[in-house]
């Protein structure tokens, strides 16, 4: 069939709204029709020919919402009709990662998903002949994406997809790493560094959690106003200081916070985030997403002296089992999710919401079909 689809075609360059033939689903897949999708800084930091697992041309977009229209052989779980949020975390619960109950961390399609393929190693994308790979196993910068059956978590086909499409990606992860990996508790004293759509839903985390000091850190002041309306105690802008900002919160807290999280991608920022916690037991967690090359480095005393570095992949949730009750979550209003969406737009306009992104000016685009 024809989708209308914005195909990267190669590193640093504006994606191309054309139209993708897509073959239909094979054994253990389902082709969605997506309705929505939010935009990620991950999908900019592929594009950008960061990502060592980049692959062109290919359908980026992970972050979507939308409906099944038709299941391949054995496809059990979901049918025609059911509206699904597609996930770049597979849940197979069959795998050593699923059934060990430490994390959601499955590894049933990610050798391939990492190729820009199938899990039988081939694309169902292609344009004028040539194939176009799919990314994160959702590519839904497509109105029509295949994706596998694993990959697919089943939700209330009441939720708003435009929406509920940010629990796919920015949304869980920031709330998720607070609650899963952190596990923060009440009281707590917490660093938000990054006020994008991912450091914002950890502040929400965070108040969820009714930490009691967040701080929250960022170069553009305005994210501040938002983040404040989520929860933020103090807002930081680092250029605002003489000194490195971990000097500046351990200055504020005596001996800095129980929980930093990393929300940007920037290997100084999480030194930074690392060693502004606590003295005995402050951990902090990397969200932000580096690029290839890129290394993180710290005295190891910040260790030995009780300091925790840990890393976050989609808030540690499990999406087939628990995405679903977050979108419940999300329409009894336990979980924020309109504040998110800055902008909407239409698919042509796509790079424009890029612009935004890169600009500072957008929490999140959401792009409808
Ligand atoms: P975003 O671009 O919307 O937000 C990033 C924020 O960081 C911006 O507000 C920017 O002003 C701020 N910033 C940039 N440099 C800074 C600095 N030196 N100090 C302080 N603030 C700075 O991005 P996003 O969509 O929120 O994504 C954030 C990061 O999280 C990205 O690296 C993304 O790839 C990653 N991510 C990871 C996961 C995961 O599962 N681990 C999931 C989603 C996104
Ligand atoms: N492909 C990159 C790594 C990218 C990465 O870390 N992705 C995050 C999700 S970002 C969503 O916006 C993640 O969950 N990683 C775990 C996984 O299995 O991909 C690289 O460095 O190769
Ligand atoms: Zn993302």
């Amino acid at each position: 069939m024809k989708s209308r689809a914005a195909v990267a075609f190669g590193p640093g360059k504006p994606l191309e709204i054309v139209e993708i033939d897509v073959e239909p689903p094979r054994k253990g897949e389902v082709l969605v029709k997506i309705t929505h999708t939010g935009v990620c800084h991950t999908d900019a930091f592929t594009l950008s020919g960061d990502d060592p697992e980049g692959v062109f041309p290919a359908v980026l977009g992970h972050e979507g919402a939308g409906v099944v229209v038709e299941v391949g052989e054995g496809v059990t779980s979901v049918k025609a009709g059911d509206h699904v949020i597609p996930l770049y975390t597979a849940e197979c619960g069959e795998c050593l990662f699923c059934k060990s109950g430490k994390t959601n961390l499955c590894v049933a399609v990610r050798a391939t998903q990492g190729k820009g393929l199938m899990p039988d190693g081939t694309t169902r994308f292609s344009y004028n002949g040539q194939p176009i790979y799919h990314y994160m196993g959702c590519s839904t910068f497509s109105e029509y994406t295949v994706v596998a059956e694993v990959s697919l978590a089943k939700i209330n086909p009441e939720a708003n997809h435009e929406h509920v499409c940010l629990l796919g990606c920015g949304v869980t992860t920031g709330i998720g790493a607070v609650h899963n990996t952190a596990k923060v508790q009440p009281g707590d004293s917490v660093a938000i560094f990054g006020l994008g759509g991912i450091g914002l839903a950890a502040l929400q985390g965070a108040r969820q959690a009714k930490a009691g000091r967040i701080i929250a850190i960022d170069t553009n002041p305005a994210k501040f106003e938002l983040a404040k309306k989520f929860g933020a105690t103090e807002c930081l802008n680092p250029k605002d200081y003489d000194k490195p900002i971990q000097e500046v919160i351990i200055g504020m807290t005596g001996w800095g916070v129980d929980h930093s999280f990393e929300c940007i991608g920037n290997v100084d920022v999480m030194r930074a985030a690392l060693e502004c916690s606590h003295r005995g037991w402050g951990q902090s967690i990397i969200i932000g997403v580096a690029g290839a090359g890129k290394e993180i480095s710290t005295r190891p005393f910040q260790l030995v002296t009780g300091r925790q570095w840990k890393g976050s992949a989609f808030g540690g949730v499990k999406g087939r089992s628990q995405l679903p009750g977050m979108v419940e979550d999300a329409m009894t209003g336990k979980i924020e999710l309109e504040p998110f969406v800055t902008h909407t737009m239409g698919l042509d306009d796509i790079n424009d919401a890029f612009d935004l992104m890169h600009e500072g000016k957008s929490i999140r685009t959401v792009i409808h079909y």
